[in-house]
């Protein structure tokens, strides 16, 4: 019977047409094919989040288009959640921004006005509840919310 249950939701998962969007578990968000994850009430530097997501099998969210962004920044936006972390750094080269684990330059970008600043040495990301959550570079030993994403 379980198993029977367990075959029922993998053909729903992948049944094209039905549900094109990930299966994702409690406590994350599917949008099209990427499972994401709020660390609700937890501030960690950009190097804990990183740890973080990566003791949940994910990594730092990487806004790979406008549209995951717009997406992303619309659900923080709507539930006026605080500043989260995204996974994007200059830290290897200042002003160059890239993709934390995969070292890929940013293809789209969403800072707020005057934004990247670099105001004290800034080389982390986050959506930014004070600047309307759009992009503002940050001090990497600030503490904010992971938010983080898989496949
Ligand atoms: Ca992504
Ligand atoms: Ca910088
Ligand atoms: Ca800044």
């Amino acid at each position: 019977m379980k198993s029977a249950i367990v075959l029922l939701l993998v053909v729903a998962c992948l049944a094209p047409g039905i549900n094109s969007r990930a299966c994702c578990s409690d406590g994350w968000i599917a949008y099209k094919d990427h499972c994401y994850h709020i660390g609700y009430g937890t501030r960690l530097t950009f190097s804990a989040a990183r740890v973080y997501c990566q003791s949940l099998g994910a990594y730092l969210v990487r806004l790979d288009t406008f549209d995951e962004n717009t997406f992303l920044k619309g659900f923080l936006k709507k539930l006026m959640l605080e500043s989260t972390w995204i996974g994007l750094t200059d830290r290897t080269h200042d002003g160059i921004w890239r993709w934390f684990d995969t070292m890929s330059h940013a293809t789209c970008s969403d800072w707020g006005p005057g934004e990247p600043n670099s105001h004290g040495n800034e080389d982390c990301v986050n959506f930014f509840v004070d600047n309307d959550y759009n992009w503002n570079d940050s001090t990497c030993h600030s503490k904010y919310t992971p938010l983080c994403e898989k496949v």
